[in-house]
């Protein structure tokens, strides 16, 4: 019996990472994608291993060029995706935003919003042809309100609410189904890319909290896509027990 295919975007760490492990244990052909060839390599190693079959496409999302060679380059065997995870994104720096570095904002724009966008506009059609198919993007609690020395990244998960909202709008005709999944604090790589490398001060913002991990996010992910056909699980919010909004952390000393 052929398998159903899921294709996740920045599964090299994190969250990614877990929902292609999650999403294989379900029975899934994996489409891994990211820009560190060798951590891609790892992965699939690994998966290939536990009997998943999986395909990885090392580009850019913000490379529209690539993007586009990688999603020709997917052969008849691979194309009939249907779960497509819009995962690769990245906050970069913590600075006022009269402040902030030009470079970090066209890194989380082009990125978390552009990249996203061209995925999404170069796998979707394939579902609504086909009229079967999920779209699950990784937005945010920072999609819901700025927090302090936030803006652009929080700027950039709205965006992602709206672009899911529209989409689900624009397919409701077909049986394409469209899930916005707004994660809080999650302990992956996110704090040390935003802080450019620096690993203490990404450690301080788990501190005093148990945090979510990718595994919570993939479960959640993974319930959404394995609802009925007629249930569209839209939006979750997904947070840490004692976080209650973007900006709003309880930690125990
Ligand atoms: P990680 O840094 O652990 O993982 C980010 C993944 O995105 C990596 O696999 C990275 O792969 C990939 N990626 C980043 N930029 C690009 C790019 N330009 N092209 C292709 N792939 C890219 O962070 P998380 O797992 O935490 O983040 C995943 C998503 O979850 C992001 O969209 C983030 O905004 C969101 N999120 C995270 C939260 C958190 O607290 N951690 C909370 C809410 C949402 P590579 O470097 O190999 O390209
Ligand atoms: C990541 C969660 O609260 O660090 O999107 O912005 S937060």
């Amino acid at each position: 019996m052929k398998h159903k295919i899921c294709m996740v975007t920045g599964a090299t760490s994190g969250i990614g990472e877990a929902c292609a492990r999650k999403f294989a244990g379900a029975g899934y052909d994996l489409i891994i994608t990211a820009r560190r060839a060798e951590l891609l390599d790892k992965l699939a190693g690994e998966l290939e291993k536990e009997g998943v079959k999986v395909l990885s496409l090392c580009f850019d999302v913000r490379d529209r060029e690539a993007c586009r060679e990688a999603v020709a380059g997917i052969g008849p065997e691979w194309s009939d995706i249907d779960v497509l995870i819009n995962n690769a994104g990245l906050a970069l720096g913590l600075e006022a935003e009269y402040e902030g570095d030009f470079a970090d904002w066209d890194g989380m724009i082009d990125t978390n919003v552009k990249g996203l966008l061209n995925i999404t506009r170069m796998i979707v059609p394939g579902m609504v042809e086909r009229d079967r198919g999920h779209v699950i993007n990784i937005g945010s609690v920072a999609g819901d309100a700025a927090y302090a020395g936030g803006a652009i990244y929080c700027a950039t998960k709205a965006a992602v609410k709206t672009i899911s909202d529209g989409l689900r709008i624009d397919v409701a005709g077909t049986r394409v189904r469209v899930t916005n999944l707004k994660p809080g604090l999650v302990e992956t790589n996110f704090s040390n890319v935003r802080f450019h490398g620096d690993g203490e001060r990404a450690a301080r913002v788990y501190e005093g909290i148990k945090p979510l991990t990718g595994d919570d996010i993939a479960d959640v992910a993974l319930y959404a896509a394995s609802a009925p056909e007629h249930v569209q699980i839209a939006e979750v919010l997904i947070l840490a027990t004692h976080q209650a909004s973007g900006s709003v952390v309880v930690r125990k000393k």
